[in-house]
């Protein structure tokens, strides 16, 4: 009996090592494929981004992962193509922050106007604990979130008026991301706002549907918005971060290795894409000057829009968390 039984354990792990090894020897010939959508054009600093990304996931996996990139709304918007990576139809996106705040409110921290007095404020933020613990609240809804890229500060535009001040936008019907702060703050400054999706912007505004729009600078550029907007003004109400996400399940599937080479291009691609974006948005305000009117705001006309919008604040702080609030006013200011 005794003999049977040593046999029968000698058996069992020798089979566990036959199956281990055959398990990782699939894993290394298994061959994965990324699906990874955006709203934006191929012109865009996000899809060139989005490209290098590509480029260094497809080298770095040796060909073990190929990703197959779309862009401008192909897929779907920022919801829908968040919604097929839950339901694991899409393995990547990028959407701006805003409208990830129906599926966890927190996010809406992003969205309270005037927030980052800087670029390098925002990054500290994201990059640092704050930004990390967002990111991985987006398990919970069976999202892996990577890394912040960056949409960046956004301005108004439209086909109406030149605007100096919350006087002129009175009645103006704009265009806002689908996310309640964004259409409280333009209500605040006396706008008609109306939540849209960004596919179906560009035909909007050339029907009237709406007058104006608010987005940075190389979007309103390069998404050829100057055809339709005559007047444009640095507002720059609100700083727009982007998430580049993947399908929770999807990530967890892939073997540790290759999860690692996602990472570091996530990693090296949003370095990549803050600097374009910068870069991007500064040429762009300068060729915008030449086929639009742009209303560039002093101190104190920026202070006025930036009065009208306080309520937003006390309105928001209980659903966002005031506690979140201050850790991020405090990372801000300790510089
Ligand atoms: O790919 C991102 C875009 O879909 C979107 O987030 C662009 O800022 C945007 C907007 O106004 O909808």
């Amino acid at each position: 009996m005794k003999k049977i039984l040593i046999t029968l354990f000698v058996l069992s792990v020798l089979t566990s090592g036959i199956f281990a090894s055959g398990q990782g020897d699939e894993d290394t010939q298994k061959t994965y494929n990324i699906t990874a959508g955006i709203g934006l054009n191929d012109k865009s600093a996000q899809y060139e981004s989005m490209q290098y990304f590509k480029e260094l996931v497809e080298k770095n996996s040796e060909g073990r992962i190929t990703v197959d990139l779309y862009h401008s709304s192909q897929l779907g918007d920022d919801r829908e193509m968040m919604e097929a990576l839950q339901r694991g139809e899409q393995e990547m996106t990028c959407p701006s922050t805003a409208p990830i705040v129906p599926f966890i409110p927190y996010y809406g921290v992003f969205d309270l106007p005037f927030l980052f007095p800087s670029n390098e404020a925002a990054d500290k933020v994201l990059d640092g604990k704050i930004g990390q613990d967002l990111l991985d609240k987006l398990s919970t809804i069976g999202i892996k979130g990577l890394v912040y890229w960056e949409n960046g500060y956004r301005n108004l535009t439209n086909s109406v008026r030149a605007v100096r001040s919350p006087e002129d936008v009175k009645g103006m019907k704009v265009r806002t991301m689908e996310n309640p702060m964004h259409l409280d703050a333009w209500r605040a400054m006396g706008a008609n706002p109306t939540p849209m999706a960004f596919g179906e912007l560009f035909s909007a505004m050339q029907q009237g549907v709406v007058d104006g729009q608010e987005n940075p600078w190389g979007t309103i550029y390069l998404q050829n918005f100057p055809e339709v907007q005559g007047f444009a003004t640095d507002t720059g109400h609100v700083y727009s971060p982007f998430v580049l996400m993947m399908g929770q399940k999807f990530f967890d599937d892939l073997p540790a290795d290759l999860q690692d080479v996602v990472m570091e291009a996530a990693k090296a691609s949003r370095d990549k894409n803050r600097t374009l974006n910068r870069k991007y948005n500064k040429e762009y305000l300068e060729k915008l000057k030449d086929v639009m009117t742009v209303v560039e705001l002093t101190p104190e006309e920026r202070a006025a829009f930036q009065n009208t919008v306080r309520p937003v604040y006390d309105k928001y702080s209980e659903v966002i968390g005031q506690e979140l609030i201050e850790s991020v006013l405090s990372e801000i200011n300790n510089n």
